[in-house]
């Protein structure tokens, strides 16, 4: 777990821009073998929605923000011995955020966790035109789909790509998630068959694991 004291250190130093000592904390907490969901849930996401609610509150500039969602970025890296090292099982996920959706830290955390999990996670980054991802689908023929939503206003991509993806791939599972479902809306997407909301990391795993055999 990881406990306050170091969670309020560590944000204080991504505030900072401190690059150097927030890579020696994640190190410190890796070797300590502290688990990927709750490095990833409860000192990145955590300290990246701290960040979003002084940068909301013009607390700390946009320059601030970007430099504390860079060194997020760059430490997810850090985790990349732990996923190669996973044992694959021959399932394929594809992830992508939706057209317009420009957050794209969350999308990458679900594939690292498939990735963890043996499967093969191919995360297609932000603002995914729908056409790319229905010809990546066509080609890799995954298990399952991914789609990340941070702001509403996005929503109707999200509809768009879903009732695309239905359409050409009856059965595939679709799994959608991310912070824009905050304020509600889930509803809409959970008409289509064989669509699930996740709202955490914790909840996909079990899914994961549904998936697995
Ligand atoms: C960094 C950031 C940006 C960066 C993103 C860069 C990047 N490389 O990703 C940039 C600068 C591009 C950006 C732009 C904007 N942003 Co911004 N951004 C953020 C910030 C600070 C952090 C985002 C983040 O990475 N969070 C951490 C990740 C790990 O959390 P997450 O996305 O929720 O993901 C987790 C879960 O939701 C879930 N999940 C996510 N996707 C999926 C998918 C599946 C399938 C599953 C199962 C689960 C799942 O798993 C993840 C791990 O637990 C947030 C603050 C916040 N609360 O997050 C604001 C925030 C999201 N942004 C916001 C806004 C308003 C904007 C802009 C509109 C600002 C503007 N005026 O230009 C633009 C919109 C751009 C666009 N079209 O997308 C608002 C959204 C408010 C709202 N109600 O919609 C927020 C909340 C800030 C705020 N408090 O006001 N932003």
């Amino acid at each position: 777990m990881i406990s306050e004291p170091i969670f309020e250190h560590y944000l204080k130093l991504l505030m900072e821009g401190d690059r150097p000592q927030c890579r020696a904390i994640v190190e410190d907490l890796l070797r300590a073998d502290v688990e990927v969901k709750d490095l990833y849930g409860n000192l990145f996401q955590a300290s990246l929605y701290k960040v979003g609610e002084l940068w909301e509150r013009n607390i700390i500039s946009v320059a601030t923000e970007h430099l504390a969602t860079s060194i997020t970025e760059s430490l997810l890296s850090l985790v990349y011995p732990r996923i190669f090292a996973a044992h694959h099982i021959g399932k394929k996920a594809v992830i992508a955020c939706v057209a317009n959706e420009f957050h794209q830290i969350g999308g990458k955390m679900v594939a690292d966790i498939f990735e963890l999990h043996g499967w093969d996670g191919y995360f297609l980054g932000a603002n995914t035109p729908p056409d790319e991802l229905m010809g990546l689908i066509d080609n890799k023929k995954p298990d399952l789909v991914g789609l990340s939503l941070a702001i509403s206003v996005n929503f109707d991509n999200l509809l768009k790509v879903v009732e695309m993806v239905r359409t050409t791939f009856h059965d595939l599972p679709i799994l959608v998630g991310g912070q824009a479902f905050r304020w509600g809306g889930a509803d809409q997407v959970l008409k289509y068959k064989e669509v699930a909301y996740l709202s955490s990391l914790r909840d996909l795993e079990g899914v994961i694991r549904d998936h697995s055999d």
